[in-house]
């Protein structure tokens, strides 16, 4: 497709549609005119190319590049070492960029304003070229800036769970954008359209397939290398590194080895070789994800060895090309018997890895959910944050929305991923965020870093639901810097996404910080997460949870509800958290009302901190609900003149989906909990 004819909704936030204010454009005209960006890596092209096309779209000029600032250029894009800087910038300043960073400054020069963009490395350019069209769409004055921008962690991962045929597991926007029926796809301008989104909010790493690594997937390090090879040679152009999942057990599927024992000598010659071929072909290859041992696939256990031992092996083979390996601490056994009460898939990431914590290698990294459970609309944080001070560790947030509403409902993330950064672990005392965790600065290790399982497919607008597009955005922005707040980077993405219009911007980001909460209101409540159907995970089923069949995950009953995780009477899984946050959660008294369910068995007339039973905040909570998604929706159409008609009706169509669902998520928990606890309404409102 012409790239000039792409829809807005193709184009995301990287629409740079013309500046609408005259006199605002008057004046980036005639400082845009003429611009100087050096070097002629691929990275640096790409920034180049990028302010092209920003400025083009953005004024409507045609901008000069130069080879070397002259009096009059105003916008000089270079390297930090270029002597061109040496009286303009103090090296104080520029010391204070890191290795991905980024300076913007506006200083003069013999009288003549100029804006200088600089960082040490190619990225640092290209982030912040990214970072000053960023400022123009949203209508910045460019007079005295000094910006310095350092990325917090330094990986800023992508994990896409694409299967080679084309389906996404898990993904609600189409079919892959990179692989068709085994192949690589033919539209590789998508992905280089796709690079450029992920490189606009500081992403520096993809991992390319789902961590299910089926037969055909397996072949990736093998006899389909060369899909990898090509995908790799798009990403790096946009500084972004290549990463693939593996299938534990590749050496007997691939290698015909009787065993994939880590400690076993052939094995890890044979995985030896394979890196090499990898990196023969691909000398910047990221490394390996791998999911062992849970949901069947394969691992060391089955060998009776343990997860730094499986994990070890291959990061010795990586760590000679600079590899990572990552390794997925979503393990449980999903057969467990849920009769014992003592059994709880909660605690399984902790018992696992924390008895292991310093025996990983400096170049293993273990990602862990936000949560211990599985991506739930509400979840307390998983205790293994700052568990394992010996150990790397990653944050792994969910974009696409499983859980969360399948992207045909509006349920922005970045309010949720926000409160599990900025979770106090104590892992050393008060002030042990999350967010210190897991950027390696508590306890000062080598990686750290955030990953995000993707939301996008082949549908012209990437997520679906165009207002998805929010939570890719947003994972991005806080990966880079997880101080920003919610609300400034819910401001950002709909001013580039719909523009400066002020009732557009408060009613669009008024919608998108309110609908986390709307959509927890009638799904469901306090914590008790699963009220789902099975397998696919999409509307409502208070007893549909895969696990039923060994006792309801609820643990409903005709008193109460919830499941007692307390170390006093329960499983015990509150006793995992640092003393501060175990004493919380331990006690029914001290537990926060959204987690309470989580962590305790109460009955349905329990008042809680809100003065409220638990029925009737169930009751109170579904009706609220379904009335919030339908001011949603009003809201929505109360911006119709203002929107394109192809994102206008896209939303509108979703919302409407949102409200009727609402209703049936309404109905179907009022009527289930009415009928179990027979309390009445106080309301005496109509319960179907
Ligand atoms: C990729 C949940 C999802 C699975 C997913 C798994 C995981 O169980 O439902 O689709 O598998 O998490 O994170 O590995």
């Amino acid at each position: 497709m012409n790239r000039r004819n792409q829809s807005n909704d193709y184009q995301c936030w990287l629409g740079y549609n013309k500046i609408q204010e005259q006199e605002l454009l008057k004046y980036y005209r005639e400082l845009l005119r003429t611009i100087v960006i050096t070097g002629d890596t691929p990275v640096i092209k790409s920034a180049r190319e990028e302010l092209i096309k920003g400025i083009e779209g953005l004024t409507g000029i045609d901008p000069m590049i130069a080879d070397a600032p002259e009096e009059k250029t105003f916008l000089i894009v270079v390297k930090s070492g270029n002597p061109y800087l040496d009286n303009l910038i103090s090296k104080d300043i520029l010391a204070k960029i890191n290795e991905e960073g980024f300076l913007i400054k506006s200083v003069k020069r013999n009288g003549q304003q100029k804006i200088i963009i600089t960082g040490k490395s190619d990225q640092g350019l290209l982030y912040g070229v990214f970072s000053f069209l960023r400022m123009i769409q949203m209508e910045k004055e460019l007079d005295d800036i000094e910006i310095i921008n350092n990325p917090v962690n330094s990986l800023r991962f992508i994990n896409h769970w694409d299967n080679l045929d084309g389906s996404i597991e898990r993904g609600y926007a189409g079919k892959s954008i990179f692989y068709n029926n085994n192949q690589l796809t033919d539209n590789l301008d998508r992905i280089i359209d796709y690079a450029r989104l992920l490189a606009s909010i500081g992403i520096n790493s993809i991992v390319i397939n789902n961590v299910n690594v089926h037969r055909e997937e397996t072949k990736l390090i093998d006899d389909k290398l060369d899909m990898v090879k090509k995908l790799a040679d798009i990403f790096r152009n946009y500084g972004i590194k290549t990463f693939l999942s593996i299938n534990f057990a590749s050496p007997i599927e691939l290698g015909g080895l009787s065993t994939a024992d880590p400690l076993n000598s052939e094995v890890r010659k044979w995985w030896g070789y394979k890196v090499e071929d990898i990196y023969a072909e691909i000398p910047d290859f990221g490394g390996f994800l791998v999911k062992a041992d849970s949901e069947h696939r394969p691992g060391p256990f089955t060998y009776k060895r343990n997860h730094a031992e499986g994990a070890n092996m291959l990061a010795e083979e990586l760590k000679p090309f600079g590899g990572i390996l990552i390794w997925r601490c979503f393990v449980y056994n999903c057969q467990q018997d849920w009769r014992d009460y003592q059994t709880d898939r909660a605690r399984a990431a902790y018992d696992n890895f924390k008895p292991l914590d310093g025996e990983f290698l400096e170049n293993v990294i273990l990602q862990v959910k936000n949560g211990p459970l599985d991506f739930q609309v509400r979840e307390p944080v998983s205790p293994l944050f700052g568990a394992m001070g010996a150990t790397n560790q990653f944050l792994e947030l969910q974009i696409t929305q499983e859980y969360t509403g399948q992207q045909r409902h509006l349920c922005y993330l970045v309010p949720q991923w926000k409160e599990v950064l900025d979770f106090d672990t104590y892992a050393r005392g008060k002030g042990s965020t999350v967010k210190k965790v897991i950027a390696g600065s508590l306890f000062s290790q080598l990686y750290g870093g955030i990953a995000g399982v993707v939301n996008i497919g082949d549908d012209d607008n990437w997520t679906g639901h165009t207002l998805a597009q929010s939570n890719l955005y947003g994972f991005g922005r806080l990966t880079w810097n997880p101080d920003l707040s919610s609300g400034e980077i819910t401001d950002e993405w709909v001013r580039l996404t719909f523009g400066n219009d002020p009732v557009v911007v408060e009613t669009i980001s008024q919608m998108l910080l309110d609908s986390w909460e709307i959509y927890e209101n009638y799904t469901s409540p306090l914590g008790i997460g699963w009220m789902v159907n099975p397998n696919h995970h999409y509307g409502p089923n208070v007893d549909g949870y895969e696990y039923s069949r060994w006792g309801t995950y609820h643990r409903a009953d005709h008193f109460g509800i919830g499941v007692d995780r307390s170390v006093k009477t329960g499983t015990a899984y509150a006793g995992q958290y640092f003393e501060e946050n175990a004493i919380r959660y331990e006690s029914i008294e001290f537990c926060p009302d959204e987690l309470l369910l989580f962590f305790h068995h109460v009955p349905y007339i329990h008042q809680l901190k809100s003065g409220k039973t638990v029925i009737q905040h169930i009751y109170d909570s579904h009706f609220t609900g379904v009335e919030q998604a339908i001011v949603l929706k009003k809201k929505w159409e109360g911006l119709k003149d203002k929107i394109d008609e192809k994102r206008y009706s896209n939303i509108l169509a979703r919302l409407s989906e949102q409200v009727e669902h609402a209703k049936e998520w309404r109905d179907v928990i009022n009527s289930y909990f009415y009928r179990k606890a027979s309390i009445p309404d106080e309301l005496d409102r109509k319960i179907y």
